[in-house]
């Protein structure tokens, strides 16, 4: 039974190179870039680069579809042996792909034993908790950006949730329920779970550390403060230098620890943080070797 493979909690985090700074340079991680839609919008993202909410500024991946990520898989594990982690974040919202789930359950069946990691935006996330772990997902990580909704309305601009379209304040609290309710369920299901939040220099930085308090308090493992990208609505903003960021980070810790060694990473990532492999070279290595071999 393949979910026997899946390690426990502690041993997750052990191996995740996100969420132990210890594991990052150990332990290396591919992302697959099979998720192109999304579901809300947030107000400083442009859809033509990335998921703002995880990824290097001005970076669009190239689209996967879900034999290519599989192909992918087999040839960067085949040739890397510290591969611990498969995640999926972008370039949209994973919740939002139906891509997400099949590619997920797919590796799952052939790497039982490596953790499977989402990165979303959360509007889906009750209802696709359980169909997430039914993939064999167990590590996850949710972007929230406010706690009140007048903060959340700063942020986000609209939500589509079950054909239905949600702007203003109905957005923002239909974003900020089903984000926490959505990360409160994940912990109780026993998944490791990160808190990613833009810090908006001006506009939600008030409100980070109640981000982190109320985070902390359900037992969500780690907090990743992120640079604002200044682009779309917040065009013009100022992104927030290193030592604003070390100061919003220390006034963090004390409710839940800290991540300092993140690289936001591309869509279509690959190895050790801060040292990606090219996965097209990768792959057509490996297809070079299986000619070879043949040949000989
Ligand atoms: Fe990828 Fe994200 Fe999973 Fe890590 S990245 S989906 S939690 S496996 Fe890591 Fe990259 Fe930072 Fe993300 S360094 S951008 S925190
Ligand atoms: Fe953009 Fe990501 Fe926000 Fe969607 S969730 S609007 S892709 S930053």
């Amino acid at each position: 039974m393949a979910d026997e493979k899946i390690y426990r909690p502690d041993e997750r985090m052990k191996r995740h190179p996100c969420f132990s700074k210890e594991a990052h340079h150990k332990f290396g991680r591919i992302h697959l870039p099979v998720a192109p839609a999304c579901n809300i919008q947030c107000r400083y993202c442009i859809r033509k680069y990335d998921c703002a909410n995880e990824s290097r500024p001005g970076i669009t991946s190239r689209v996967m579809q879900r034999d290519e990520a599989m192909e992918r898989v087999r040839a960067v594990v085949d040739r890397n042996d510290n591969i611990s982690v498969i995640g999926i974040a972008g370039p949209g919202d994973p919740l939002a792909n139906d891509a997400t789930f099949e590619t997920m359950y797919a590796i799952h069946k052939e790497f039982p034993e490596i953790i499977l990691c989402v990165s979303t935006n959360g509007l889906y996330l009750p209802e696709k908790l359980e169909e997430l772990m039914k993939a064999g997902v167990r590590s996850l990580t949710v972007t929230i950006n406010a706690v009140t909704p007048g903060m959340a309305e700063k942020v986000y601009s609209w939500a589509s949730y079950k054909g239905r379209r949600y702007t203003g304040r109905d957005a923002a609290t239909l974003i900020l329920n089903n984000q926490w309710r959505g990360l409160t369920n994940a912990i109780d299901a026993g998944l490791i779970v990160k808190v990613n939040t833009v810090f908006i220099p001006g506009v939600n930085d008030i409100e980070i550390p109640l981000i982190a308090w109320h985070a902390g308090e359900r037992g969500a493992d780690i907090m990743n403060i992120m640079p604002l990208i200044p682009q779309a609505e917040f065009e013009g903003r100022e992104r927030p230098s290193q030592e604003m960021i070390n100061k919003k980070r220390a006034e963090c810790e004390k409710h839940i620890p800290q991540m300092t060694h993140c690289r936001q990473c591309r869509a279509d990532a690959c190895g050790i943080l801060g040292e990606d492999k090219d996965m097209e070279l990768e792959t057509l290595n490996a297809r070079i070797g299986e000619e070879y071999c043949e040949m000989v």
